[in-house]
């Protein structure tokens, strides 16, 4: 590789990704590729912390994977894979699960919060969910990792490993810095705007999916909750209204002064049609982009099969020098 820095993320595909997952972090990924030197991958392993569906998981995996390509991530630029193809990713995480404290890790809120919204299945996995995100990136000394504000807790629990590994064992790992978007980096859902917009929400009029037809998306909007007042201004206390300025935002351009006089004397209902609209104008050539490569099998295959052998060399060389340092007997 090159001088650039370097940057690594990843998605899990628990389902169609969500406008805000796509603004939050997916869409400002391919644009970072000409600067920097690029790893992106689909997290599966991160997805069965939750129980899936397997026959659903294979097909949402390998649509995440055309899905990231119709976002605009070229795995000519890219370094673009399938976490569970890349085995360096588990045996990292247990190094860096013997460098993980229990009490950082009972800390994390989604650990919480998925505990809660799962109470029969709060599983190690779910538990150590972090250590494996901090195998994920320290596997490529990555300077920056592009998320939602939702995964900073996690990338910090990443910081705190490498810190630890590096005074343990002398300086090694890279300590990544989260790459955070000024703004849409936590986007809310539509029926809770108190709550962020998920994949897995159980409400389907909650959360706009970046393959959502135009009449799909319109109607979602339109049923948006808002408040009572008529006044389309970001302020606090107007939740629902600030996150769909916010998204228009994000699509637009607009700044929110811009979009307070766009609006300014209009009802809420123009202004829902209008982010509707907007919303579903500026995903269209992502729903295209996306029909025409999820055909092609053969292509998709070709793509993470070379995505997970550069993966795959790439990390191994990290691995290789974990190994060393923590005193286990060279293999060969
Ligand atoms: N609502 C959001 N606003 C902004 N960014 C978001 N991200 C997720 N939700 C929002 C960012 O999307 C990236 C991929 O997330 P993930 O799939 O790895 O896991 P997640 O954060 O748990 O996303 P979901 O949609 O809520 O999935 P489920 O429902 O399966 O848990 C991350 O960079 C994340 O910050």
């Amino acid at each position: 590789m090159n001088d650039k820095k370097l940057i690594f993320s990843g998605i899990q595909p628990t389902g169609t990704f969500t406008l805000g997952n796509y603004i939050g972090a997916v869409r400002n990924w391919g644009p970072l590729q000409d600067e920097y030197n690029c790893i992106y991958c689909v997290v599966d392993m991160h997805a069965i912390t939750v129980r899936q569906d397997p026959a659903k998981l294979r097909q949402n995996t390998l649509n995440s994977y055309a899905l990231l390509m119709a976002c605009g991530i070229d795995p000519e630029k890219s370094i673009l894979f399938i976490q569970s193809h890349v085995k360096t990713h588990a045996e990292l995480n247990w190094i860096l699960c013997c460098n993980t404290q229990f009490g950082e890790l009972s800390r994390m809120t989604q650990f919480k919060d998925k505990s809660q919204k799962h109470p029969d299945d709060i599983n190690a996995g779910l538990f150590t969910y972090p250590s494996l995100m901090a195998a994920d990136i320290l596997a490529y000394n990555a300077d920056l990792v592009p998320v939602g504000v939702d995964q900073k807790q996690h990338l910090e629990l990443a910081r705190n490993v490498a810190q630890r590994f590096n005074q343990r064992y002398g300086d090694f790992f890279t300590v990544p810095e989260a790459y955070i978007p000024k703004v849409g980096a936590k986007v809310m859902s539509l029926q809770d705007p108190a709550k962020k917009m998920s994949k897995s929400d159980d409400n389907p009029n909650a959360v706009i999916l970046i393959l959502d037809d135009k009449d799909t998306i319109i109607r979602k909007f339109k049923r948006a909750v808002t408040d009572s007042e008529a006044e389309v201004v970001y302020r606090e206390g107007k939740d629902g209204i600030n996150n769909l300025m916010t998204i228009y935002s994000s699509v637009t351009g607009k700044d929110f002064a811009a979009i307070e006089s766009e609006f300014a004397g209009k009802g809420y209902g123009d202004f829902k049609l209008a982010v509707g609209e907007a919303v579903a104008d500026h995903l269209e050539p992502v729903r295209t982009e996306f029909a025409r490569i999820s055909q092609d099998k053969a292509f998709l295959k070709e793509c993470y099969t070379a995505g997970a052998e550069k993966a795959l060399k790439y990390s191994q060389r990290t691995l290789s020098k974990v190994y060393r340092k923590v005193g286990f007997v060279d293999a060969r």
